[in-house]
């Protein structure tokens, strides 16, 4: 189990801080944690302190003055979010009434906590383990529905119960050798070796399996990055402003208008998309517009997706040729203005050429779905139950196990190596599952998931 017992771990403290974002709002919430939660709490209340679970309404007071009228629970130890006896004030909102109470109960006797602190208790009272901690900060960050669901399932301990089993998995593994080396010469003969290989295959797949949703992982976290490229003047912002569902790129009938980047996110089909308008591509004299070319084609060279896009059949080849050469991501070919097409262009379309038209709207849903495929075939399908990585430490992780269980089996089959010098390897490996779950003394990794937390997390 995970040891608490270094100096940055203070858990004797009672704790508290405002949990909820700064700011007018109509509610507060200043979350008070601790052995000496209660007692800090009833110093500041006049009533006798409420029923465990059950919230009261109660008046706050710091001496004699009175702070606020506020909705009092108590959580007794061990059920509570941190594990740990904890009130929760659910106050006024806005800037000083919460700042007040959490003032009032600092002076006698609580500390603020730090960022993440309530939740790194969780983790310690073994309430969470570590991947639930990581959880709950993406659940927090979330920007998209996906990425929601994902922080969701994770927060279930959908991907701990995946790395539990495999831990177990490799520990089975070790045992078959452990007994092939200590009783080499049994009677019903020593551990098959095909039982062996078979085993270490298994692992070896599952762990790839894990590993290939890594690319899909960090589309999830981070959004794809969907890039608008075409000539000045081909209706690039009015898609961009009628793809987002509203204006927010300044559009003129002046080439070169946009000479920086615009980038808003888009999440209303399967992928979360961070789509980016740029500036036109076209030879120019003038600076300014040339650097913002240069922005254009650096978010080319870093796009998940290219929308390669003009308003006649010959620019729009032009266009495509010009970002096969830049960038090595999918490039759909769009024809905007579909409205104005003549029908002689019409007959010029083929199948893998994507028709809109920011004015009317058409086209724009057929879009929206081509893209979602091209990153489904790219990043491979959303699969709703299957664990997904979103995070390096994640992936280095798993990658570590992977390649010492290759490691060992190299050796194991090879003969290279004693079993039992193969088998640290598998000791390595399980190592870093058990550290990536927090299974074992992990103080620096603590460390390293909850820097990022909110104060009140
Ligand atoms: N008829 C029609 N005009 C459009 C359409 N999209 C853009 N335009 C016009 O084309 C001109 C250039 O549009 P803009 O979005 O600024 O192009 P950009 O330079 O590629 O960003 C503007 O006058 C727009 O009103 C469309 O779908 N249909
Ligand atoms: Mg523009």
């Amino acid at each position: 189990m995970i040891s608490a017992g270094t100096s940055a771990v203070q858990l004797e403290d009672t704790i508290v801080s405002v949990a909820s974002a700064p700011g007018r709002g109509a509610v507060a919430l200043v979350r008070l944690s601790g052995p000496n939660a209660f007692s800090i709490a009833a110093k500041h209340l006049r009533l006798p302190p409420p029923e465990p679970r059950v919230s009261q309404l109660c008046d706050v007071f710091d001496g004699e003055q009175k702070l606020d009228q506020a909705l009092v629970t108590l959580f007794p130890s061990p059920g509570s979010f941190t594990g740990d006896n904890t009130v929760e004030f659910s106050t006024h909102g806005g800037y000083l009434v919460p700042s007040t109470i959490v003032a009032a109960l600092i002076s006698s006797g609580a500390r603020q906590a730090t960022p993440g602190e309530f939740t790194r208790r969780a983790v310690l009272n073994g309430k969470l383990d570590i991947l639930q901690a990581e959880a709950i900060g993406d659940l927090i960050d979330a920007s998209s529905h996906i990425m929601q669901l994902t922080a969701l399932r994770q927060l279930d301990g959908g991907l701990s119960r995946r790395l539990l089993s495999l831990r177990n998995d490799l520990i089975g593994l070790e045992a078959l050798i452990a007994y092939d080396v200590d009783f080499p010469e049994e009677d019903d003969g020593p551990v098959p070796r095909s039982r062996i290989d078979q085993a270490a295959e298994g692992i070896a797949s599952s762990l790839e399996a894990l590993l290939s949703t890594v690319p899909a992982g960090e589309v999830i976290r981070e959004g794809a990055i969907v890039v608008i490229v075409g000539p000045p003047n081909a209706g690039k912002s009015s898609l961009f402003n009628a793809l987002l569902g509203r204006s927010r790129a300044i559009v003129t009938e002046m080439p070169g208008t946009t000479r920086d980047a615009l980038e808003a996110v888009i999440d209303s089909g399967k992928w979360p998309l961070r789509l980016v308008d740029t500036a036109g591509l076209r030879e120019t004299e003038d600076r300014i517009e040339r650097l913002g070319m240069e922005v254009s084609e650096r978010y080319m060279r870093s796009a998940q997706i290219v929308l390669a896009c003009a308003e006649d059949s010959r620019s729009l080849e032009e266009i495509v040729s010009l970002v096969s050469s830049s960038s090595t991501a999918p490039i759909l070919a769009v024809l905007t203005k579909s409205d104005l097409v003549s029908k002689r262009d019409e007959s010029l379309l083929s199948r893998t050429v994507i028709p809109v038209s920011a004015e009317t709207g058409t086209g724009l849903r057929e879009l929206l779905c081509a893209i979602d495929e091209a990153l489904d075939t790219r990043h491979g399908e959303i699969i709703p139950d299957l664990p997904i990585l979103t995070r390096a430490r994640h992936r280095n992780a798993i990658s570590t196990a992977s390649s010492e269980l290759k490691q060992f089996t190299e050796a194991w089959r090879e003969e290279k190596l004693p079993a039992t010098v193969a088998a640290v390897h598998l000791r390595t490996a399980v190592y870093s599952l058990e550290e990536l779950i927090g299974a074992v003394e992990v103080e620096d990794v603590l460390d390293r998931v909850f820097s990022s937390f909110c104060v009140g997390k």
